[in-house]
């Protein structure tokens, strides 16, 4: 069993710094403070005034997600490795059923394409269609399986898209068992009604994506959701939030009481709609995901979400498409695999426009990076926190050290970088993945298998009577009425 005393170093939890020593003793931390004894046998690391934060947790990626008639490129392995090379030491994917597929099937096969994973990992699972048997699938995956998020896609109609009707029942079911609901909020209807609309006006490239989804589409789904949430009282999130339309739902929900929290991706904190009016098509297109990226005024918008706690979580919804795949959409904007890349870039683009810029504290920097996901989804404080008894997921940040950004260096399986060029202040020097070290300045020496499946216990009856309080408020709404 390997012991490392991490020595010199000032710790940044969500809460608090501290200067301090970290005693990691196998998979644990076992001691936090000053001045620690070294045990015998013990690997010195001299931390030389740099900060040990908590693994970050990215709650939204896909590895090798069968999409758009392709599949993603990056699989559980290279996309893990990829992830403790930027400093993220626990993924959160996504079981996505086809409609009709038996729940638990297509959660056994994620499962088994998971086993690869460098670092931990966890899955929500999404519900794309609704009968007698995904109700009790989801029970059996909340109560032996550790899944406590349900996904449900209001986009991506004729595929994965949920109806009202399996919202509802589907919120219902999350809510008895104690599970959350998180949602892709943009109404599919809309998209589908928008895209036709532009593809027939004659305009087929990359500049049409944004055109056929503009805010509106997704702040009616965002309210949409938080309504029926509301209403039935089920705690509800809402993944890569892009927009003031969909930020303003979520203020309201939460200023109400309601149990909603909000993610906001990396990169629509540092992109905008101009990259999709670049002349070059691949370009363009390297930029084509779902929600778009918007126009400036909705960034800082998205910024002052984050530094307010109206937006908890970031994440990176890693979805990689090669330029050859996103070429399938070469005549057709509509078919243009949606997704990005960025799971190796998150904690440092963080670091560098949000800490460095003065936006977001170091500890707000660690919170939005991975203790609120780690609370959020019931990891906590396994995960999320530098404390004793905590898995030693760790990374020895370097807030002065720099990197740019490039396909030619990263670690992502893509021949592609959305950040190619930029320059970032904030990188991680070491990280390790439950004790074992698997990034070491510049070195990956991640391996395949190390991860572990995280089981994330629903939520106790506290949170329970919490949604019961909500949803018997409700009728007291109706007699104000
Ligand atoms: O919608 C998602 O989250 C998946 C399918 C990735 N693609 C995307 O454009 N966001
Ligand atoms: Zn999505
Ligand atoms: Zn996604």
């Amino acid at each position: 069993m390997t012991t490392t005393l991490i020595r010199g170093g000032t710790v940044v939890n969500a809460d608090r710094e501290l200067r301090a020593d970290v005693l990691v003793v196998g998979e644990t931390i076992a001691a936090v403070g000053p001045d620690l004894e070294v045990p015998s046998g013990c690997d010195v690391v001299d931390a030389g005034g740099a900060l040990i934060l908590p693994g970050g947790i990215d709650p939204h990626t896909h590895m090798q997600l069968p999409f758009m008639g392709t599949v993603a490129s990056e699989d559980f392995y290279t996309g893990t490795a990829a992830a403790l090379a930027g400093g993220t030491t626990t993924i959160i994917d996504f079981v996505i059923p086809s409609p009709g597929q038996r729940i638990l099937e297509a959660y056994e096969t994620w499962r088994g394409w998971a086993e690869k994973s460098a670092c931990d990992y966890s899955f929500h699972v999404a519900i794309t269609w609704w009968d007698q048997s995904v109700h009790d699938d989801m029970g059996m995956l909340a109560r032996e399986r550790g899944v406590n998020s349900f996904k449900h896609f209001m986009a991506y109609k004729n595929a994965i898209m949920c109806d009202d009707e399996v919202l509802v029942n589907s919120f219902l079911r999350a809510k008895e068992l104690g599970a959350l609901a998180t949602v892709h909020a943009e109404n599919g209807e809309l998209v589908y009604r928008l895209q036709q609309a532009i593809f027939d006006q004659g305009i087929a490239g990359p500049e049409g994506h944004p055109l056929s989804r503009p805010p509106e589409v997704e702040g009616e789904a965002a309210n949409r959701a938080l309504r029926i949430a509301e209403v039935l009282g089920t705690p509800v999130y809402l993944v890569h939030t892009s927009c003031i339309d969909a930020l303003e739902a979520l203020t309201r929900a939460r200023l109400e009481g309601q149990i909603a929290f909000g993610e906001v991706l990396a990169q629509h904190l540092v992109f905008d709609d101009s990259v999709y009016r670049n002349p070059d098509w691949d370009q363009a297109a390297g930029y084509v995901m779902s929600p778009p990226f918007r126009p400036k005024e909705h960034q800082a918008a998205l910024w002052r979400g984050l530094q307010s706690g109206i937006l908890q979580t970031t994440a990176t919804d890693h979805c990689c498409f090669c330029v050859e795949q996103k070429r399938m959409g070469r005549n057709d904007f509509r078919k243009i695999p949606n997704g990005t890349s960025g799971v190796e870039d998150r904690m440092s683009v963080l670091w560098h426009h949000g800490v460095r810029t003065g936006r977001l504290s170091r500890s707000q920097f660690v919170a939005a990076t991975s203790t609120h996901a780690a609370q959020i989804f019931n990891m906590y404080p396994r995960k999320g926190v530098v404390a004793v008894g905590s898995d030693a997921d760790l990374v020895l940040w370097d807030p002065n050290g720099s990197r740019t950004i490039s396909a030619g260096t990263h670690h992502q399986r893509i021949d592609f970088n959305i950040y190619e060029g930029m320059t970032v202040i904030g990188v991680p020097a070491m990280t390790w993945s439950r004790g074992r070290l698997s990034w070491c300045e510049g070195e990956l020496t991640a391996h395949e298998g190390h991860g572990r499946y995280v089981d994330r216990p629903c939520f106790p009856p506290y949170w329970q009577q919490q949604m019961v309080r909500n949803a018997s408020a409700t009728p007291t709404r109706v007699e104000r009425g």
